[in-house]
């Protein structure tokens, strides 16, 4: 309502004595970004008439959501975690980059130091019941020529839409491989179909979803990285087709060319020569990489990642 109080000197200097302007000792870009993200949460209390009550409470939200690890887990709800893929998106394009398989989000789920193998893999460990999905693909280039010794680190939940480490229940590493591609860039892999994953129904994100009138669900997917020597490492998920939450993602995941159609297979004969014993699904998926350029943006990105001990 009034800047008045926001531009009269007193607030003004107090934002500067916050973000330590004045001098030089620490980060210049820090001071600079806490400067604008303080002045912001000022000019927010004073539009919106915060009562103290309701900063009380944000701030108390703010302590149990870092209690609760789930900060990982709204930056994605709030789109945060989209919004730096467009940008992504929008530095690539602007320096040339086009053409690649859709990036979208890591989320928080993802565990470093999966089992590594070349060529194929069995993510599941045999305990659960889940329809078995086969899938497999190749990784090529910019040119369309095959990517060798490329890495296809994957990850996905189970069928109660549990990942391993965080579900304390799966075993190590359970739905998490490395696999290498072979010599004309193919991987392959057997596993079991995932289904979506819901936010832990009595969590902060949860809790701040329900009061925006939103739900915490997610289709079921599975999550890539793909990288290799000279390439722009990708960051991606397929989406399982058919999901009644396909479009209607919390965490805003799903792309266009990230919904590969899956294959029911229910063939007597092909299930035999599988060796299976019930029908299976199939997808084919190949990865284009971009070839690392150097007027983009890197594509690894430093995060806190859990490693299973
Ligand atoms: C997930 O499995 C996920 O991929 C994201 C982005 C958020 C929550 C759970
Ligand atoms: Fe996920």
């Amino acid at each position: 309502m009034s800047d008045s109080l926001l531009n009269s000197p007193e607030v003004q200097s107090l934002l500067d004595k916050v973000s330590g302007l004045g001098h030089d000792a620490g980060d210049a870009r820090l001071k600079q970004i806490v400067h604008r993200v303080v002045s912001d949460l000022f000019r927010t209390i004073e539009d919106f008439d915060v009562q103290p009550d309701e900063f009380w409470s944000a701030m108390s939200y703010l302590t149990s959501l870092g209690q609760a690890n789930e900060v990982g887990l709204l930056v994605p709800g709030l789109g945060l975690e989209t919004f730096l893929d467009l940008r992504m998106d929008e530095a690539e394009r602007k320096a040339g980059i086009e053409g690649g398989t859709p990036r979208t989000i890591e989320g928080p789920l993802y565990v470093a130091g999966a089992p590594l193998s070349k060529g194929e893999a069995r993510l599941d460990d045999g305990s659960e019941t889940g329809e078995v999905l086969l899938m497999d693909g190749q990784v090529r280039d910019a040119d369309g020529n095959p990517v060798p010794g490329a890495v296809v680190d994957v990850w996905h939940a189970n069928t109660l839409g549990g990942y391993s480490f965080f579900d304390p229940s799966q075993a190590k590493y359970n739905l998490r491989r490395r696999i290498e591609t072979d010599a004309e860039g193919r991987y392959r892999f057997r596993s079991i179909l995932p289904s979506g994953y819901a936010c832990p129904p009595d969590g902060p994100t949860q809790k701040l979803l329900d009061r925006l009138g939103r739900h915490g669900r997610r289709p079921a997917h599975i999550h890539f990285f793909v990288s290799a020597p000279g390439h722009r490492k990708l960051t991606t998920q397929i989406n399982i087709d058919g999901d009644a939450y396909l479009h209607d993602d919390f965490a805003f995941a799903t792309r266009d060319g990230l919904i590969p159609a899956v294959q029911r297979i229910d063939d007597a004969a092909e299930i035999h020569a599988r060796g299976l014993n019930a029908p299976f699904a199939r997808i084919t998926f190949d990865f284009v990489l971009n070839r690392e350029a150097e007027n983009a943006p890197g594509t690894v990105v430093h995060r806190a990642h859990a490693e299973a001990a």
